[in-house]
């Protein structure tokens, strides 16, 4: 197991639902990064003010929901206005962490499995000011499958997020609530029935954790499990972070994106970079794949000129 996590961050995952790595990724690994978020979503300003901040002698709140005097949150299109999925047009920094070796690696002992896909990866920007990011408890099993999250949690997945920005308190952390807490299944049904219901979330509220962290800090949590985005109240504040979800190989039962339906991005980014490892978290078949003969060999590198496709072109040793 890699020094950056234990087999106890592991364990906490599967019971809990969710767990924090601080600085999973050290400074040197991600310093890249910051700077392709920048080319990804250029010109983006920070404001002084965050959105929906009380103003001085403001009284109550005009929502009709009210959490012990703080309105309940909402998701609204406004907080995913610096929001791109992978691949991106910028170094192959951004492009490869969310299929980082070690995270690859904690999936799969997350969910008991040597052969895992990525189903979703996205990089999201947040800035203060630019949206209210405050959203209410929720659970994202919604549009990571059509039913419903299964007890066992292997046959569910697990999603990443990824901080390559200091986060504090005043960055948008994101907040949640460990299983144990929020009675995971009985909640659910709460959620199902009424996806705002005010006493379920100030209930939630009791116990949120937070993952604030510095930057290279990880949260790892599952589709079953309570959280919430949180507001940016930083003046010139900006969250810069990666999602990355994985699901077992064969998984039917959960999908996000799927791949090719994203063609026209610059997917030679990642085939110019990745390994063949990497390459198969987005189904691309293995060296000695059956899949690969003199035919798909040749076409695949017209596809991708640059494509160092030596691994691939070994002769199968079982053949
Ligand atoms: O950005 C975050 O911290 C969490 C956002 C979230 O949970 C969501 O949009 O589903
Ligand atoms: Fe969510």
């Amino acid at each position: 197991m890699p020094d950056r996590y234990s087999s106890k961050h592991i364990e906490t995952w599967r019971q809990e639902g969710a767990v924090v790595v601080p600085e999973f990724f050290k400074e040197e690994e991600i310093r890249e990064i910051a700077t392709d978020f920048e080319e990804v979503f250029p010109g983006r300003k920070a404001e002084a003010e965050a959105m929906n901040k009380k103003k001085k002698g403001e009284v109550g709140n005009k929502l009709p929901l009210q959490l012990s005097g703080k309105k309940m949150g909402k998701t609204t299109m406004e907080q995913f206005r610096n929001f791109e999925n992978i691949p991106f047009d910028c170094s192959s920094a951004l492009n490869l962490i969310a299929v980082h070796p070690s995270l690859i690696e904690f999936a799969r002992s997350a969910l008991r499995t040597d052969d895992v896909r990525l189903y979703q990866a996205q990089a999201w920007a947040k800035f203060t000011g630019e949206a209210d990011f405050d959203q209410a408890f929720h659970c994202d099993f919604g549009n990571h499958t059509l039913t419903v999250p299964s007890k066992d949690e292997c046959l569910n997945s697990i999603t990443f997020i990824i901080y390559f920005t200091d986060v504090s308190e005043a960055h948008g952390p994101t907040h949640y609530v460990k299983r144990s807490d929020s009675k995971s299944f009985d909640g659910m049904k709460r959620f199902l029935k009424h996806r705002e219901d005010l006493e379920h979330q100030k209930e939630l509220r009791k116990f949120e954790c937070s993952a604030a962290g510095p930057a290279g800090t990880l949260l790892a949590y599952g589709i079953d499990v309570f959280h919430r985005g949180t507001n940016l109240t930083e003046p010139l504040g900006y969250r810069y972070a990666v999602t990355s979800c994985f699901k077992k190989a064969g998984n039917d039962a959960i999908g996000y994106t799927a791949w090719p339906w994203h063609f026209n991005k610059p997917w030679h980014k990642i085939f110019e970079h990745a390994t063949p490892e990497q390459l198969l978290c987005f189904g691309v078949p293995l060296p000695g794949d059956p899949f690969w003969n003199e035919d798909t060999l040749s076409l695949a590198q017209l596809r991708y000129p640059k494509w160092n496709m030596s691994d691939y072109l070994k002769p199968n040793k079982s053949n």
